[in-house]
């Protein structure tokens, strides 16, 4: 796919966002300086265009250092503030990285539903492979058969092996048997698909806890990734699935997935502000190459809409 092709597409997944900024920053503007009333009034466009209150005061501080009592054109404004957003966001633009040792490196995906986590893990399998890297996947959502039969397709396709059980099977013992696997044959990446039955986070909980009690028994590091999987139309709803994983799971990093709609990707920078976490990619399509590095300049002025 070409370069321009998956930006246009970012664009749609951050519209709701940078529409919405850019039109109450244009209605700031009109005021010309930048003076307390118009600060207050920036700082409410962000927190209106799902940046979050934490990080639209943060923006804010930040603006009122460096540009108090200026005159301020409505470019110079929307520059200003997608440098100060590309600030939060590049500490946590931070891709995952193939360095465990022993080998094989374990990656657990969770997420709510839906949020793209067996497409993202094709997604990853395929980058991983790009890189030269032995890839396994293990089908530890054994809640439908679908699930299984989904990731074993996508599998197929991009000609990774794979280690599934039977529908109802217990995802601990999948896990068990792919790191098993993935150490005798010497693969680098092991990434371990679940089942995202947030509506019962005691049973998520419990199985996740076994999944680690098993993995903590062949190699004390692993799980070494918990990537939680968001999906980017859900909004500030993002928010709510990090604190709740976060808890349960132990998340290390995070990916958004369908950026390429029409969705409210601003959340990420509230996201990046209140936790830190990495975001290790982006996903903008349905498509095997539509896993994308996550790149704080190019999505801060997107958000901006400056890009
Ligand atoms: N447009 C778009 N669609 C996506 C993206 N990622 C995933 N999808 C679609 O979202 C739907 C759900 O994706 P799955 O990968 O099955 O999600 P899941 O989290 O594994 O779902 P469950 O196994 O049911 O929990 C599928 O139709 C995917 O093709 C993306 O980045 N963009
Ligand atoms: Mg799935």
């Amino acid at each position: 796919m070409s370069e321009t092709s998956w930006k246009d597409r970012l664009f749609g997944g951050f519209r709701k966002t940078s529409e919405r900024l850019s039109t109450n920053l244009t209605e700031v503007v009109g005021t010309a300086k930048l003076d307390d009333s118009t600060l207050d009034d920036v700082e409410d466009a962000l927190i209106m265009s799902d940046l979050g209150p934490s990080a639209a005061a943060r923006i804010r501080a930040k603006l009122s250092e460096k540009k108090f009592g200026l005159n301020i054109t409505e470019t110079e404004l929307k520059e200003a503030v997608a440098e100060e957003i590309a600030e939060i966001l590049r500490p946590v633009a931070v891709p995952i990285e193939i360095t465990a040792f022993p080998r094989p490196q374990v990656l657990l995906v969770i997420g709510v539903n839906g949020s793209g986590k067996t497409t993202t893990i094709a997604k990853m399998a395929h980058l991983f492979q790009e890189d030269d890297y032995g890839v396994m996947l293990a089908a530890g959502d054994t809640f439908r058969a679908a699930a299984i039969g989904q990731l074993a397709t996508w599998a197929e396709r991009i000609d990774v092996p794979i280690i599934r059980g039977p529908e109802g099977g217990d995802p601990a013992s999948i896990v068990f048997d792919g790191v098993k696997a993935a150490t005798d044959q010497g693969i680098d990446a092991l990434v371990v698909d679940t089942a995202g039955r947030l509506q019962n986070k005691r049973e998520l909980m419990d199985e996740l806890a076994k999944i680690r009690k098993v993995l903590g028994r062949l190699n004390p590091e692993a799980p070494h990734d918990v990537v939680l999987v968001l999906d980017a139309t859900n909004g500030q709803n993002a928010l709510a699935q990090i604190e709740t994983f976060k808890e349960v799971a132990g998340v290390t990093g995070l990916i958004m997935t369908k950026l390429d709609g029409t969705a409210r990707g601003g959340v990420l920078v509230a996201a990046a502000e209140q936790y830190g976490l990495p975001i290790h990619a982006i996903g903008v399509g349905e498509k095997i190459d539509d896993l994308r590095p996550f790149d704080p300049d190019l999505v801060a002025k997107v958000i901006a809409g400056v890009a």
